[in-house]
């Protein structure tokens, strides 16, 4: 890893403290209190960090609420709605991860990768928290790639897939209830389908990664049984146990990760208990394989 993503030299001059929670990545940061108007030094930091360690958490930071958490991401970048779900009520573009909603997000996945530009970046507020589970996961889909054998290397770069946001959600699931086919209803209610290359060189750190996850339907030119098997294949080593971080949600935290290096899910353990999140999401670079080949979208809108 390159010597300038160090966060040491930038801790000199503003007082954030960093702390590793997983090996694989994740970093706790403290002493920042997140807004709009924070100093360019210490935003500067936290985007090193964010490259760095893919997902940062920040505890207490419960002065955000909806209309600072937008302007805040907006310092990141063009803060992009989701494309079918409607922004959370009095919000431009707030997404609601909202259990009542049927909303689960429990299975793995980078964010809205059904689209070519997909975001960049995920800015996740906790509003209301179960008492206990309900917990985030995050995998490192570069370290997914760089541990892979050369052979699965090769193989994983010579492939293009297509990602839709109609994606077969009900076929891992014995049972579907009322709310969550509904809501399911609404993700889905136009179609949007996008070719990606699998292996996608990261435009800020230089790091080929993984692009993967629940949106992906086939791959091009293979049948959808290989498909199914392939991607079985790559996409146990992005959520092997020892490629993965763990948060566990208070009200007023913050994670924001970098979702082209990431893919995340939601642990459905809570039950009936509510659990209400607030999602930014910053507008991505159209990714570039490693033969220079841009990612093409299959549908018009
Ligand atoms: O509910 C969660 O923990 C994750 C939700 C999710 O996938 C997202 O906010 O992008
Ligand atoms: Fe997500």
């Amino acid at each position: 890893m390159s010597e300038t993503l160090e966060p040491n030299a930038a801790r000199v001059a503003s007082s954030l403290k960093i702390r590793r929670v997983a090996g694989a990545l994740g970093a706790e940061v403290q002493g920042v209190r997140l807004s709009a108007d924070l100093d360019e030094v210490t935003f500067t930091e936290i985007k090193q960090a964010l490259n760095r360690h893919k997902v940062l958490f920040f505890r207490n930071q419960n002065h955000l609420g909806d209309e600072e958490q937008e302007v805040f991401a907006q310092r990141f970048g063009t803060v992009v709605p989701h494309p079918t779900v409607p922004s959370a009520e009095g919000t431009r573009a707030l997404f609601s991860v909202d259990s009542k909603q049927g909303a689960r997000a429990d299975s793995w996945h980078s964010d809205m990768t059904f689209q070519p530009n997909y975001p960049k970046l995920s800015l996740l507020r906790a509003v209301v928290t179960p008492e206990a589970g309900g917990d985030t996961v995050w995998a490192n889909t570069t370290a997914a790639y760089e541990n892979l054998p050369e052979p699965l290397k090769r193989l994983a770069e010579s492939l293009r897939a297509v990602h839709t946001n109609t994606y077969d959600y009900a076929s891992s699931r014995a049972t579907v209830s009322a709310k969550a086919l509904e809501y399911h209803g609404v993700f889905t209610r136009e179609n949007y389908e996008t070719e990606h290359p699998v292996v996608r060189i990261h435009p800020e750190t230089g790091e080929r990664t993984l692009l993967l996850g629940h949106f992906v339907k086939k791959f091009q030119g293979v049948s959808l049984r290989d498909s199914r098997r392939i991607f079985e294949l790559l996409q146990e080593h992005v959520v092997s146990q020892d490629n993965i971080v763990r948060w566990s949600w208070q009200p007023g935290d913050v994670a924001i990760w970098d979702n082209r290096a990431t893919q995340h899910r939601a642990i459905n353990d809570y039950g009936s208990e509510p659990r209400l999140l607030r999602r930014s999401t910053v507008e991505g670079e159209t990714p570039v394989g490693l033969d220079g080949l841009e990612s093409i979208p299959l549908t018009t809108h």
